[in-house]
């Protein structure tokens, strides 16, 4: 059916988009927010329902009156909603051709339009509904697989990194209205020295909160991305059995012919909380064989990045590499087959067997705990974002200077203090955003 409405490109376009999951679901839920919001609900649901309660109505498609489906509508009036504009949301039942048609019959009603990825949270941005760090807090929400993503990103959501840009901005700003107060009356006399004595004060304590807020940063950006953990050892000693224990999937094969697994294979678990890349590899031995040569060589690139190593062995086999690692696990496979005599080795072995699952939460445990030594306390830091981090290092090294070198002139200084100011500007996005607008809204996809 062809649909011929004349429509307007700008902001004050009604925008709509699926924002569950394009994927068969029991239920699917079509936002629309601009000002042809009010004609969209009555077009297709009737009356204005009272705001922000679900009431239940027949949807229909405007163009030939036909029913789409029954479903639980909700008016959202601005200025209150999420994005500011008024909203309203279709709950329909989650079949693609429901959810086709219901989008269809909202973009039919004029000025409404597909919304682009990112658009609702922009919206939200523009009119003062969120600011940047929060919405970027709401994204990784969206994207957490685990508990210790998802508590981070809450606390970015919450608003815990603006308050803190918020902050520091202010006593920027204070120590700033200081340097213009005596470069404005320069002239009268030698109040400099105490100035500076002002500023560098309100500095060190400036300097104390962003080196605190950086605390664990480092190790929060690794938890949000996730961590790696790479099983190496010789071959046949149970590396992609163990793999597919731990994943509880098959993702490697398995079998008792040495040099099985060539390429590297990974397997996204969640460990305690913890997001775990786990990477089965070629077991390491020489070879002949060009490919295993390649598969061995891509082990020890995987093995040298990983976050941890699991080092294995069995009554068979040594492992060779990697076992005097700070990183490294070193695991005695197949104890099934009866446990190993002992005394070849000083270094703590922890005894599995990945056929029976003995031994397997003790692996999970420690790995768990050797991932989160090198986390040095990234769960609990306040920046997990690579923007945030950057902009909270920034404004550390200009305080740095500042309170370093008192000979410098004011001007000077006012432009460290300026420096610092904007860059916890644009960590909540209240000034010079432009730029970093579409870096951000990027990443969101569309009916965010
Ligand atoms: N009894 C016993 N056999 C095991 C155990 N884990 C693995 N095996 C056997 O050991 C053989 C090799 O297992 P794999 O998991 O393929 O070993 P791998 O280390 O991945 O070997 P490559 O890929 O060749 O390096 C297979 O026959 C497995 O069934 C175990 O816990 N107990
Ligand atoms: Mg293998």
């Amino acid at each position: 059916m062809a649909r011929t409405t004349q429509k307007t490109v700008g902001s004050r376009d009604t925008i709509h988009a699926l924002s569950t999951a394009p994927f068969r679901s029991a239920v699917a839920v079509v936002r629309v927010s601009g000002p042809a919001t009010r004609r969209v609900v009555d077009a297709l649901a009737g009356p204005l329902p009272a705001p922000r309660r679900a009431v239940l109505r027949r949807i229909v498609d405007p163009v030939d009156a036909a029913l789409i489906d029954e479903g639980l509508v909700l008016w959202m009036p601005g200025p209150a909603s999420f994005t500011g504009e008024d909203m309203a949301e279709f709950h329909v039942h989650g079949g693609m051709a429901v959810v086709a048609r219901l989008l269809s019959a909202v973009g039919s009603v004029p000025t409404c339009r597909s919304a682009e990825a990112g658009e609702f949270a922009r919206r939200a941005f523009e009119h003062g509904r969120l600011d940047l760090s929060r919405l970027e807090g709401i994204a990784d929400l969206v994207d957490a697989h685990t508990e210790a993503q998802r508590r981070m990103a809450l606390r970015l959501a919450d608003g815990a990194v603006a308050r803190e840009a918020d902050a520091i901005r202010a006593g920027v700003l204070e120590a700033m209205v200081l340097v213009e107060a005596d470069l404005d009356f320069a002239d009268e006399g030698d109040v400099t020295h105490e100035t500076i004595s002002g500023v560098v004060e309100r500095c060190s304590a400036l300097l104390a909160r962003l080196e605190a807020a950086l605390q664990g940063a480092t190790g929060a950006a690794r938890l949000r991305d996730g961590l790696t953990v790479a099983i190496t050892g010789p071959p046949n000693v149970g590396k992609s059995t163990l793999i597919n224990a731990l994943s509880r999937r098959e993702v490697a094969i398995v079998s008792p012919l040495p040099g099985t697994t060539r390429d590297s294979l990974e397997a996204w678990i969640d460990l305690d909380g913890l997001p775990v890349c786990l990477i089965d590899t070629a077991g390491l031995r020489d070879s002949d064989d060009p490919i295993e040569r390649e598969g061995i060589r891509r082990a020890r690139a995987r093995a040298e990045a990983a976050d941890a190593i699991l080092v294995l062995s069995d009554g068979d086999h040594k492992a060779e590499a990697f076992g005097e690692e700070v990183r490294a696990i070193r695991v005695r496979t197949k104890c099934d087959l009866g446990l190993p005599s002992g005394g070849d080795d000083t270094t703590p072995v922890l005894l599995i067997s990945a056929r029976s699952g003995y031994g397997l939460d003790a692996l999970r445990q420690a790995l768990a705990a050797k991932l989160r030594d090198g986390l040095a306390g990234g769960e609990t830091a306040l920046l997990s974002q690579e923007r945030h981090r950057l902009a909270f290092q920034r404004s550390a090294e200009s305080l740095r200077l500042t309170i370093s070198d008192r000979t410098r002139p004011l001007e000077v200084i006012a432009e460290d203090l300026r420096v610092v100011a904007t860059a916890m500007g644009r960590v909540t996005g209240r000034i010079d955003v432009e730029d970093i607008l579409g870096d951000i809204f990027s990443r969101f996809c569309i009916g965010k």
